[in-house]
């Protein structure tokens, strides 16, 4: 399966093409929305969220509430477009047009400068639009589709934030049905309250001070397959793929599974998770410490992913930057943002996720309807029965 996605933050609306479902998938517009609603909620939010509902259009690929196997669109509108027509718009306005909002001084930490050099832009306006985290939207409606394909198999998924700045969580002792449900009431989307208050705390506090926090957020997969990926070669490694789609999402700097970045204090014999086998169980892992995956492939194990976003890096007390015109030492323009969007980008991280596990899913089980992928699934799991 693919998908690309088009549109810009303060264009007329966000576009997608995926292509590659099966036929006889159930997808309904509300499913979608809600992912999407998920995604705009958290504190630290700024003042566009409060402009935005994010709804989808389907507008090609489904009838009657299900896939027909052609290529599903799916279109967002930007209700900020009404006051960006001018701005933004497709039509050429005179070159030294306030219509511009041209923008000169780029924001370190961004794609302004690289992006405006790269493709030649002296306004990097151009660049800023389509750099903007506002595209995760259309991503998320993506993962959303996936989940409808992955929840027909009984795969769920769940996220929720560990860290804001310096505060971390402590681990609740919580099944993965009740911290679902806990940190969807969250403003941050924590299980910990004690935790959940100082974040809080320190939000307000970045934002008093025109700052922004950054945080890491944990992914968890419940119900997968053994085999989903391949360890025949290094681009059908499933891990490698789930760590492209995670350090892709605007602001990530870095991806862990399972115990992740601390096996490397460890010897072996505390890293590996050993191997146990019931009758009515199978084949399982002791322990979870290599978080779903060897060997590139699913384990059967739940998938533990965790990513790392930086502050946003569009600052009301802006960084030093440079004039492209002038070449002269000014701060970074000034645009309006977000002071901390964490919690939201668990919500992201859970929708790509989701998209690569149904891909590599369709490549294991691949069918052009919904019931052949059901019979290839079956008989897999046949044949893992009787291994
Ligand atoms: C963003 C800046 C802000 C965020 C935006 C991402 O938008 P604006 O410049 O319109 O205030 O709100 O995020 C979204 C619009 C969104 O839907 O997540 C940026 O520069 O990346």
């Amino acid at each position: 399966m693919r998908f690309l996605t088009a549109g810009e933050t303060h264009g007329p609306q966000l576009t997608t093409i995926i292509e590659g479902l099966p036929s006889n998938l159930p997808i309904a517009a509300e499913a979608i929305n809600e992912q999407l609603a998920r995604r705009q909620k958290g504190h630290g939010r700024g003042r566009r969220m409060q402009i935005e509902k994010d709804t989808v259009q389907i507008v090609g690929g489904v009838r009657h509430g299900k896939t027909t196997g052609a290529p599903v669109a799916l279109v967002v509108s930007n209700n900020d477009w009404k006051n960006w027509t001018q701005i933004m718009g497709a039509d050429p306005v005179p070159d030294d047009s306030e219509a511009k909002r041209r923008v000169n001084r780029p924001r370190p930490g961004h794609a302004d400068l690289n992006g405006g050099l790269k493709y030649n832009q002296r306004d990097m306006r151009n660049i800023l639009e389509r750099s903007s985290a506002r595209e995760t939207t259309a991503r998320v409606a993506v993962g959303a589709v996936a989940r409808e394909l992955l929840a027909q198999f009984g795969i769920r998924t769940v996220s929720h934030v560990i860290r804001i700045g310096d505060i971390e969580v402590n681990r609740m002792d919580v099944s993965v049905d009740e911290l679902r449900e806990i940190t969807e009431e969250s403003p941050v989307r924590v299980a910990d309250k004690e935790a959940e208050a100082k974040m809080i705390e320190a939000i307000d506090a970045a934002k008093a001070d025109g700052d922004t926090l950054g945080g890491i957020v944990e992914v968890i997969i419940e119900g997968l397959p053994v085999g989903l990926g391949s360890h025949v070669q290094w681009d059908r490694k499933l891990d490698g793929r789930i760590a492209q789609a995670v350090v892709s999402i605007q602001a990530f700097k870095g991806v862990e599974f399972g115990i992740g970045f601390e096996a490397a204090k460890l010897r072996g014999s505390k890293v590996h998770d050993e191997i146990v086998y019931s009758q009515d169980g199978g084949f399982k892992r002791a322990s979870n410490r290599a978080g779903g995956f060897e060997g590139g492939m699913t384990s059967g194990m739940p998938l533990v992913v965790r990513g790392v976003m930086k502050p946003i890096s569009t600052l009301y007390k802006p960084l030093q930057s440079v004039d492209i015109d002038t070449k002269e030492v000014f701060t970074a323009q000034v645009e309006r943002s977000d002071t901390c969007a964490v919690p939201a980008a668990g919500v992201i991280m859970e929708n790509v996720i989701a998209w690569e596990v149904a891909n590599a899913f369709m490549e294991k089980f691949g069918g052009d309807s919904l019931e052949e992928i059901r019979a290839n699934y079956e008989n897999y799991l046949e044949q893992i029965e009787q291994y």
